[in-house]
């Protein structure tokens, strides 16, 4: 079932747990040839999550600013391909929610530990903001931060359990968000972390 939380904004409760194995079973290949790092923000701060990615385009971090690139700076390679089933899914998820043909070229890995955070933020990095987002969650619970147009807008916590899938497009598209501090936890399948895969187009 579905969820609208402003327009352009829909969450997919379990939409990703039918294929939420299989899918584990692939990042975990991806993350051999791109091993998980954790990015200096251009102030020179670490970040708190550990990220990597596959797809033509990854994005980054480093003290020059944020941008994507279509190598990985660890390795001076290209990122891994995008697993035509994680596309297939991302698509999907984006036409149910009214986005259709949502053609993804990079997905972001984004690994939470207790007490990983994401800090308040608008993504604006990509080329194209009437193109979407989808962002699929997988192992621990956490709760996600969801502002308005302004940073001093008040925020909503929506709870985001493994298996949810949501899509971001529209107004929301442009919104301010982040993750609260992961709470400790053990995951079935993950054990003690939280993965979430954000699939966008960027070039
Ligand atoms: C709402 N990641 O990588 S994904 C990010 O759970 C990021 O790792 C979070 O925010 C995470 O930039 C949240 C969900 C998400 C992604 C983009 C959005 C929500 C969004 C853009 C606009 C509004
Ligand atoms: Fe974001």
């Amino acid at each position: 079932w579905q969820e609208h939380l402003i327009p352009g904004a829909v969450v997919l409760r379990g939409q990703a747990l039918m294929q939420a194995d299989s899918l584990l079973t692939t990042v975990a290949q991806l993350l051999v040839a791109a091993p998980l790092r954790h990015m200096l923000t251009p102030g020179g701060q670490t970040m708190s999550v550990a990220m990597s990615n596959c797809g033509q385009l990854g994005w980054i971090s480093d003290r020059h600013g944020y941008r994507y690139c279509a190598q990985d700076p660890t390795s001076g390679q290209p990122w891994p391909a995008m697993p035509p089933s994680l596309q297939q899914l991302a698509a999907q998820a984006a036409d149910l929610a009214g986005f259709a043909g949502f053609e993804p070229d990079a997905c972001l890995i984004n690994r939470y530990l207790a007490g990983t955070r994401l800090s308040l933020h608008q993504d604006k990095d990509e080329r194209d903001f009437t193109q979407p987002i989808v962002s699929i969650s997988l192992g621990l619970p956490a709760t996600f931060l969801f502002g308005g147009a302004r940073r001093t807008d008040p925020v909503r916590r929506i709870p985001l359990n493994h298996g949810d899938i949501v899509v971001w497009g529209g107004p929301a598209r442009r919104h301010y968000h982040g993750v609260a501090p992961l709470k400790a936890g053990l995951h079935p399948v993950l054990g003690e972390q939280r993965i979430n895969l954000t699939l966008r187009k960027a070039g």
